[in-house]
């Protein structure tokens, strides 16, 4: 071998066999993966220029994972926890990224998967990611927290494992998010945005950093939740019965991780926010404009960052901020396309191209 190449580097192979030895996973747990995990960090200074400068930017882009969301790293450790203790078949409730991800890995272990979608509001590219992977998709006439309280009692009365984020092996997996970011920026960052639905995601950041404080000195940010207007139980107190928000997959009224998130804003000095519509939409298209294309829900986090900087209420100078991007933007073409004038269509012409290229 020539001594001047590089050697190859260690071989990846997944969130489990990075960071097992720090999840509170089962003996019985059976490695399934699919090499999710090792997301990139990327650094967006443009953006951060536009937001006040002065700071560092960088976006965790989840989207990356095998089935295009975060919910792969806590996936790949439930399910590999179901199959170790012989379950045959999963089940969970979903706004569509934990539906396509419980299929993919289910898939792959050879398991059965039902999925429970509300009626109407799951994005295409889940809907199709979780037929493509082979699941029982049941439809309800309900919002998603009535799957979440069906899905419970289905498990409860039939040996079919749940693997909605109640599951706290989704949580342990989910924890190496927050491990990723220690150890590619040497430190916690200062801040953490992210988006809040049913709230598991928050919970387990918040678990990892601590986690790695009490092993590394790593330190703590503080964290900045961020939900839809139109669906924030947690800025408003009390659950809200019919949620309502473009980003579908926080489209969620009643958190089963509620507490949680708010003792994580409140151990780590942040916040709960929300952000409308509007600011999740125009945020989406700034990170487009980045080369960073995610669902609207993935937006929300910085979109809430965005909203605490014009109010005066956040001044990020000299702070190291880290965005959660939670899922790709492919997964939900739906909303892009819908407000997009159809191309225009021109005889295959050079003279009539160069005319229309260079008219402005
Ligand atoms: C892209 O798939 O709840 O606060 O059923 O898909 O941990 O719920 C999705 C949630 C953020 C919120 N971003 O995370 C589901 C589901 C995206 C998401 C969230 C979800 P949690």
């Amino acid at each position: 071998m020539n001594a001047d190449l590089p050697q190859q580097p260690t071989p990846y192979h997944g969130v489990l066999h990075r960071y097992g030895h720090l999840l509170d996973l089962p003996e019985h747990t059976r490695p399934i993966t699919l090499l999710e995990g090792d997301t990139h960090l990327i650094p967006v200074p443009r953006l951060a220029e536009t937001l006040g400068g002065g700071f560092e930017l960088f976006v965790k882009f989840e989207g990356l994972n095998p089935t295009g969301s975060f919910k792969d790293r806590g996936m790949t450790a439930a399910i590999s926890e179901a199959v170790g203790r012989g379950a045959k078949a999963v089940i969970c409730a979903s706004t569509g990224n934990t539906a396509a991800s419980a299929a993919a890995y289910a898939a792959r272990a050879g398991l059965k998967a039902i999925v429970l979608i509300p009626q109407g509001k799951v994005a295409a590219g889940k809907l199709a990611g979780a037929v493509a992977y082979g699941a029982q998709v049941v439809q309800i006439d309900g919002s998603f927290d009535d799957a979440l309280a069906l899905v419970v009692e289905i498990s409860n009365r039939h040996p079919i494992a749940l693997v909605n984020s109640i599951n706290p092996y989704r949580i342990e997996g989910q924890k190496t998010a927050a491990f990723e970011i220690c150890d590619t920026l040497g430190r916690a960052p200062d801040w953490l945005c992210l988006p809040v639905g049913n709230a598991g995601n928050i919970t387990a950041y918040w678990a990892g950093f601590r986690q790695y404080e009490a092993l590394h000195g790593s330190g703590l940010p503080h964290i900045l939740g961020v939900q839809a207007e139109g669906a924030a139980p947690l800025v408003l107190g009390h659950p809200v019965k019919h949620p309502e928000t473009v980003a579908t997959a926080i489209r969620i009224g009643k958190p089963a991780r509620g507490e949680q998130a708010l003792q994580a804003a409140e151990e780590s000095q942040g916040r709960i926010i929300a952000v409308s519509d509007d600011e999740i939409l125009a945020m989406q298209k700034r990170l487009a404009g980045e080369g960073i294309w995610v669902e609207p829900a993935s937006a929300a986090g910085l979109a809430g960052l965005a909203h605490e900087i014009a109010a005066g209420r956040f001044h990020p100078q000299g702070k190291r901020i880290v965005a959660v991007c939670t899922g790709h933007g492919l997964k939900d073409p739906d909303i892009i396309t819908k407000h997009m004038v159809a191309p225009q269509i021109f005889p295959p012409r050079l003279d009539v191209l160069e005319d229309v290229i260079l008219r402005d």
